[in-house]
């Protein structure tokens, strides 16, 4: 069976890119070390250890998900949806198409001993476009532990990103499962198919984190802002605050009584606002649409 190929942490963006177009998927090797791999597992375990299997085809029977990653692990936040080796293929693949690109979604998934093959799909079919089309969004895997064949790791078919919306899957695609140690990160596009790796061991867990992307002006696929609420976002660093969302996109997007979000995770805001203040004078903090305008954004041309 073929691989995912695997390049290390160093190797630059655009090399990373060449592979994600051609393939439609790539593998970060150890892009983080064990002592960061060992804080956000620490952060997550606790969650985990109460967590309940799921039901059906697609969430599994032997499979355990949590979600709302950024507010139940800061290591989360701070070392894995901000890692600058993803970010910097993010900046390349999504950042031409928007202002700032945004977290989509973040899931836990731990496939357990005895856990069939999830079906295959492509992430991006809950978005509106035709294939092949935009790169919309695309998500990451990280290993929390190492990912086998015998384990579930994740099955991908190389090149998939380029079907169109009539072709679907047969038994003479080539499937190839992403194996990679414990701190890799598998970069796969919305449009490639692929789907979790049936776990034929007789106790080992499959443990990753779901972490995906998706342009800034887009709806997310998990809804970032009540997954992260201000009174958990507010203690969470800037960069990370941004990208769940809390900072306006271009002039108008996102816009919470008229100012940039991120003034509802700042104290002079604690609460809901007021449009101005007593007596309807405008202050710095209350005038700022004013001098904004919708105008029309400048066009793009999907990639
Ligand atoms: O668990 C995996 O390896 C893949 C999971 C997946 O693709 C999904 O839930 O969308
Ligand atoms: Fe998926």
């Amino acid at each position: 069976m073929g691989q995912i190929q695997s390049i290390s942490r160093d190797t630059s963006a655009e090399a990373a890119m060449e592979i994600l177009e051609r393939d439609g998927a790539v593998i970060y090797e150890r892009a983080l070390d064990d002592a960061a791999m060992d804080r956000v597992q620490a952060d997550l375990d606790p969650y985990l250890g109460r967590s309940y299997y799921g039901e059906g085809e697609f969430w599994g029977y032997k499979t355990k998900r949590i979600s709302s990653l950024v507010a139940k692990s800061p290591a989360f936040g701070e070392l894995v949806a901000t890692c600058p080796v993803t970010l910097n293929v993010m900046d390349q693949l999504l950042g031409p198409y928007c202002e700032r690109y945004q977290l989509h979604v973040t899931q836990a998934v731990n496939i357990g001993p005895g856990e069939s093959e999830q079906f295959l799909h492509r992430d991006d079919g809950l978005l509106p476009f035709v294939h092949p089309g935009p790169q919309a969004l695309c998500n990451t895997m990280w290993a929390l532990t190492d990912f086998t064949e015998e384990t579930g790791a994740t099955r991908v078919i190389p090149g998939s990103h380029v079907w169109d919306d009539k072709r679907i899957p047969t038994d003479d695609d080539e499937i190839v499962q992403a194996t990679m140690p414990r701190g890799s990160v598998l970069i796969y596009l919305g449009s490639v198919w692929h789907g979790g790796g049936a776990n034929r061991s007789a106790d080992t867990w499959r443990a990753g984190m779901i972490c995906g992307y998706s342009l800034g002006w887009l709806r997310q696929e998990e809804n970032q802002y009540l997954a992260v609420p201000p009174h958990i976002a507010k203690d969470l660093p800037e960069d990370v605050q941004h990208l769940i969302g809390y900072k306006l996109h271009g002039a108008f997007l996102g816009w919470v009584e008229g100012q940039d979000p991120h003034v509802v995770l700042e104290d002079r805001f604690s609460d809901v606002m007021p449009a101005a203040p007593e007596g309807g004078e405008a202050t710095e903090e209350t005038k700022f649409l004013k001098t904004a305008t919708i105008g029309k954004p400048e066009f793009i041309t999907l990639g």
